[in-house]
């Protein structure tokens, strides 16, 4: 149906709620638009649920959260209900997952597969969103809540001759659904982010030969992943309440909370001992768990990057490797730290070779490789590891327009404008769920998008109590959020150096600025903020 004709026929939409994206986000609003009896429809890009654990199919993809935090907490019956194998679950468990709740809430007639939006334009005489997708077809709604994933705009290099390449290639988020037959290939992989970490680390073995190209190093710490065992299992069913009341007090949202004793106070041989037990834990504990100034302040983080250099020398056994793989451009922890399963010992493997693209740059994808400055590689396959348009590059693929023809792409041309990252001034009615500058997107994912998604299906009650239609950012609240954000990048090293936390991409124009993409004053702080707003009648919120 059109818009004219919905607007001509009855004067109301299709539906009442339209939620881009089945992911962890789109799945649990869908389940609360629906217990809140509303009409709502789900539109996906693939051709099943799961978003990210539905496209990261590449050998190695987990998540460092702890399994027992990244479930949705919402449901006690399912916390007791799902069993989780190991510490920090792969991919295929987590996406099974997924799809075991959306079967316990009967939510998959409410999903629309291959269903990918290419447009969505506010119509202000209406008040309705007009979506359109690929496939040709136009749905119009009164909500839109975009659930469209943080990392979900995959982008490769922009290299000359990256479709000549007669083998086989691929970037890491869309690895192909047919197994890919590694065992004796030559093969590259480009990147050595978090992905490109667990690629690496999972396939060095079974590959022929493996030929790392890495631009800029990242610290990597063991991940120390193990099987839950029946008695662990049992105490960690009978413990949720606590679980998750840990999380909720942590500035990430996960079960590591920084230690509050300033680094300098702490004597050389208790720190030593401290480092060495974070280092042997499992977990994100060595990044999030660490004396906070660790990320706060030069000194203290130069110590603990030079704690981890000398664990990486003593894991790998070619000093001049060793060296190659310690960064010497950024601290520890201010870029997103890769956690790994004896990653540094596959460079101890007569069949892995890392060249550093940083001396030697890729000049060129052929025929039959990769061309750096210095060599010309052959491989059957490349993999690209060079992850995502991050948090706003999936927003930049829709064209969204709002008021007066404004599209959100102009709009967050130079980094993201919102009202706490929920919704953006001059596009009426849209949820930006996951958006820039909310908590979720810097903190544990599920938990952060549970607040979000609760915060939106008590706005949207709300609004139905007062009879509202219509909801808007003010630009004067707007403004003195986006402020607050970028203040809040001072008190972190992270803005010292490029990464997806501070919006730079290099295979994308024009993302070669700071853009403020995530909230870091801590979850806890940005959920009480939330909260007090919505009871104070969503002050900075404009409602018709
Ligand atoms: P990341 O963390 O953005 O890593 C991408 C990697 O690819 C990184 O090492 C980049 O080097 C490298 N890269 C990107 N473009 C190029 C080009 N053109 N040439 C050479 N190397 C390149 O993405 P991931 O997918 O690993 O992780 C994303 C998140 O997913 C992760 O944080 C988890 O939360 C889950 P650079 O460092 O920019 O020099």
């Amino acid at each position: 149906m059109t818009l004219e004709s919905a607007v001509t026929n009855n004067n109301s939409p299709d539906h009442e709620v339209i939620i881009i994206g089945a992911g962890v986000c789109g799945i649990y609003m869908l389940h609360r638009m629906l217990k809140l009896g509303l009409d709502v429809t789900l539109l996906e890009a693939g051709d099943g649920p799961g978003g990210t654990w539905h496209w990261n199919r590449y050998p190695g993809a987990r998540f460092d959260s702890e399994s027992y935090t990244y479930g949705y907490s919402f449901s006690k019956e399912l916390l007791q209900e799902w069993s989780w194998s190991e510490h920090f679950a792969a991919q295929p468990e987590t996406l099974s997952y997924l799809k075991y709740v959306i079967n316990k809430f009967d939510l998959a007639s409410h999903m629309q597969f291959d269903s990918q939006v290419k447009a969505a334009t506010f119509d202000e005489e209406s008040g309705y969103w007009r979506i359109d997708t690929a496939e040709g077809r136009t749905l119009t709604s009164r909500y839109l809540l975009t659930a469209i994933g943080m990392l979900s705009a995959a982008t490769k290099p922009r290299l000359e001759g990256l479709d000549s390449f007669e083998g086989v290639s691929f970037h890491t988020y869309n690895w192909p659904e047919t197994p890919v037959e590694l065992k004796g290939k030559k093969v590259a992989v480009i990147g050595t982010g978090a992905t490109g970490v667990q690629v690496i680390q999972s396939i060095a073995g079974e590959v022929g030969e493996l030929t790392v190209f890495q631009r800029r190093p990242n610290w990597c710490a063991p991940l120390h992943n193990s099987p839950i065992s029946d008695e662990e299992q049992t105490k960690i069913k009978a413990s949720f309440d606590d679980i998750f009341a840990r999380c909720m007090k942590t500035p990430g949202g996960f079960i590591h909370g920084p230690d509050r004793r300033e680094f300098a106070t702490v004597s050389e041989e208790d720190r030593m001992e401290f480092w060495e037990n974070l280092y042997a834990s499992p977990g994100f504990g060595v990044w999030l768990g660490n004396f906070r100034d660790v990320l706060t302040n030069l000194d203290a983080n130069a110590e603990f990057s030079e704690f981890i250099a000398n664990k990486i020398r003593g894991r790998v056994q070619d000093p001049a490797v060793a060296e190659m793989l310690i960064p010497k451009d950024h601290g520890f922890g201010s870029r997103r730290v890769p956690m790994e399963t004896r990653y540094y010992e596959a460079y101890n493997r007569d069949n892995v070779q890392l060249v550093n693209v940083s001396e030697t740059p890729i000049e060129k994808i052929t025929k039959k490789g990769i061309k750096t400055s210095d060599a010309e590689y052959e491989f059957d396959i490349i993999i690209y590891a060079t992850g995502f348009d991050a948090i706003t590059g999936a927003f930049d693929r829709i064209n969204i327009t709002g008021l007066n023809g404004q599209t959100l792409r102009s709009k967050w041309d130079k980094g993201p404008l919102t009202l706490y990252g929920l919704q953006v001034a001059g596009f009426p009615n849209l949820i930006t769920l996951a958006g820039p500058q909310g908590a979720s997107v810097s903190t544990n994912f599920p938990p952060g998008i549970e607040n979000a998604v609760d915060w939106t299906t008590d706005l949207i009650k709300y609004m139905g109590e007062h009879n509202y239609k219509r909801v808007e950012a003010s630009d004067e609240a707007e403004q003195a959020w986006v402020k607050h954000v970028k203040e809040m990048y001072g008190h972190t090293l992270v803005s010292t150096t490029k990464s997806w936390f501070t919006g730079y991409n290099s295979n994308v124009e024009g993302h070669d600025i700071l853009r403020h993409m995530v909230y870091f004053g801590g979850a806890p702080k940005y959920r009480e903020r939330i909260a007090q707003i919505a009871a104070n009648d969503y002050e900075g919120f404009e409602f018709a």
